[in-house]
């Protein structure tokens, strides 16, 4: 018989996967209702057939300084057009939940300009939007929970059929629906063993990179300039001393087969290894067996959202893939982890403080025990110790092993055979006192490049676009945010050498001058001799120390120190760059440009501000931060 049920279209646009986790969510609670679903990222929809669509809910983030994540540049363009009527999407019903951090300027704007360009087209919103906040105590679940139970009620009233049993409803016994969506294989030793070749390390870790590229469909496809590779480590420098409490890393790495095209303000991104006792204790702790050979495949072929659990086809000793894929010694696990393993628990103070956790009462608690600890699928299992789960579902479910990024620091003019980062290695106290530490960081900062390590890396462009040598320019970098204008001003010292380039002003931050100052000779050289940072090219190094004195002196109080020097470049056309590893320095920073174009350029406030804007419009205004 035909189901004549209405189906939920579930679009969602994520950039780190959290918003694909609480898409995953609001499809599991609704299947659980007994609504039949469809979920897809949004770049796999066709867009042009959203009037045809009955009720659609969009699950969607908002990145960097108020982007639309990668996947959702096509469908966001489209629906811009002008020549959309708007009645174009009347008749359709919509509900709308975004992903931000309130820390950002344009917090939520995503989800937020989403939401109004839908209901100018027509279509009904039927719940106010939802808001999640990752600087929420217990991060964007706060509104999820109450914005998913005014759907499903919302939902409910509009066409009963959706849930056939009332919103409040729940299939009972959990198996009926949740299966693991994972088939594993088992293969013979001696059929694997014929095969020698799949036994070499390099098999797997082309295997790890396709991974790594199917996590990210799109963004690597069609750049055939910036391909992956191999890069063999050829130095690791400490650039801070130890006093200062930081440790900030200098890293090069040499290219091992072809020749690889970047650009300065360009990103590596790298494949972390795990720690090895980890693996092995996960490995015993999950009764596995790590010698056995195993492929990997989701139970429906186009479910793409398990293609980063999945294994070539060729097949993998379980050991590596644990070790390759499933992050099980860093990543926290997600909530659904806690509710299948409540499922598995057998005894019952584990069971109910697993349901617990899993349930919306219990949603703060296990933020606090979970997110804000960093506990790991490794830790968590060992607290819970009747749990044992089936090697289909720990797949499924244990975080991904993914990539790092990172701002290149080198230019390929400077270095024709080489490209460099600049990391800092990351460590931190959780609220209980436990000591967390960054896993690709923490894993580069012990490599020693005698050893001849490879690394599997590729390179994606940049937001910083590569500035031409005519261009004057307003480079603003403390900590690390350094990184992408030692680059900068590399190429522009090469560049220099043929012809007259324009102006550079670099303002650097840092805790101490003996501490952290990252890079120092390499600045001072620059800003001295007719160097490009020097005042004889109009240039300026200009360095904040925060800590050498009682009052604190950032980036921003020399940018406005210089102000008139800032003024008359930018009139010149120069344009401004900012880079850093701060939530709220760019913001900061924009503040004293607006207070240096109202005061030099005579303007209200209101004026400057949008002077500002127009700037970035012009493409003369970039920031690059990360947190
Ligand atoms: P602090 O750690 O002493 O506060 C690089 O991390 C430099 O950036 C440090 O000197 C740090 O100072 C400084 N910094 C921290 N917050 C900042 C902000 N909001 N704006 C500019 N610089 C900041």
């Amino acid at each position: 018989m035909e189901d004549r049920r209405p189906k939920l279209v579930i679009l969602y646009a994520t950039q780190t996967g959290n918003a694909l986790d609480a898409a995953e969510r609001a499809a599991r609670e609704a299947e659980r209702r007994g609504c039949p679903v469809m979920l897809l990222s949004i770049d796999e929809y066709d867009v042009s057939s959203l009037p045809h669509e009955d009720t659609i809910i969009f699950v969607v983030s908002t990145t960097g300084q108020g982007d639309t994540p990668d996947s959702m540049k096509v469908f966001w363009k489209f629906l811009l057009q002008r020549n959309l009527s708007k009645h174009w999407l009347e008749g359709v019903r919509y509900a709308v939940f975004g992903l931000g951090d309130s820390g950002y300027q344009k917090y939520n704007f995503v989800s937020k300009k989403l939401d109004k360009r839908l209901s100018d087209l027509g279509a009904m919103a039927i719940v106010e939007k939802g808001l999640g906040d990752d600087q929420h105590p217990s991060g964007y679940e706060a509104a999820l929970d109450p914005w998913m139970s005014s759907l499903w009620s919302t939902l409910n009233q509009i066409n009963d059929k959706f849930f056939p049993q009332g919103p409040d409803f729940l299939i009972p016994d959990m198996k009926l629906i949740d299966q693991p969506k994972i088939h594993i294989t088992y293969h013979s030793v001696d059929k694997v063993d014929s095969q020698s070749s799949l036994n070499s390390d390099l098999k797997w870790i082309e295997m790890q990179i396709e991974r790594a590229r199917s996590m990210s469909p799109g963004k690597f496809t069609h750049d055939k300039t910036r391909p992956n590779c191999f890069l063999k480590l050829i130095q690791n420098q400490r650039l801070t001393r130890a006093e200062c409490g930081k440790d900030v890393r200098h890293f090069e790495f040499e290219f091992v087969s072809s020749t690889i095209e970047y650009k300065v303000g360009d990103i590596l991104e790298v494949l972390p290894s795990q720690n090895q006792a980890a693996v092995d204790s996960f490995i015993q702790r999950c009764n596995l067996d790590p010698e056995a050979f195993i492929t990997v495949h989701p139970k429906e072929m186009n479910n793409h959202l398990l293609h980063t659990r999945t294994s070539a086809n060729v097949p993998i000793k379980l050991k590596t893939f644990v070790e390759l894929t499933m992050d099980v010694a860093s990543a926290p696990p997600r909530r659904y982890f806690f509710e299948v393993m409540s499922y598995f628990a057998t005894a019952p103070h584990e069971k109910e403080k697993l349901q617990y956790f899993a349930s919306p009462e219990g949603r703060d608690d296990l933020y606090q025990y979970n997110q804000k600890e960093r506990r790991s699928v490794l830790e968590v299992l060992e607290d819970f110790p009747s749990v044992q789960m089936p090697f289909e579902w720990l797949v499924q479910l244990v975080p991904p092993l993914k990539t790092r990024a990172f701002s290149i620091s080198s230019s390929p003019l400077a270095h024709s055979n080489q490209v460099h980062l600049t990391v800092s290695v990351v460590s931190w106290m959780t609220p209980f006192k436990r000591k967390r530490s960054g896993l690709c960081s923490t894993w580069l900062a012990k490599l020693d490049p005698e050893q001849s390590i490879y690394i599997p890396a590729w390179f994606q462009k940049g937001t910083l676009s590569p500035p031409p040598p005519s261009l004057p320019l307003i480079l603003i970098g403390p900590g690390t945010g350094c990184a992408p204008f030692r680059g900068f001003v590399e190429e522009r010292a090469i560049q220099n050498e043929s012809s007259a380039t324009a102006p550079v002003l670099f303002f650097f931050g840092c805790r101490n001058e003996d501490g952290d100052f990252l890079y120092r000779d390499f600045w001072l050289s620059h800003s001295q001799n007719g160097g490009v940072l020097s005042e004889a090219k109009g240039g300026g190094l200009f360095v904040a120390f925060s800590r050498d004195q009682p009052q604190k002196v950032y980036v921003q109080h020399k940018v406005q120190e210089n102000s008139r020097k800032i003024w008359n470049l930018l009139t010149e056309g120069a344009a401004i760059y900012i880079a850093g590893s701060s939530t709220k320095m760019p913001s900061d920073v924009l503040l004293a440009f607006e207070d240096i174009v109202s005061k030099e350029g005579g303007l209200p406030r209101e004026s400057a501000v949008r002077w500002l804007r127009t700037l970035e419009k012009a493409g003369r205004y970039h920031v690059e931060a990360w947190s």
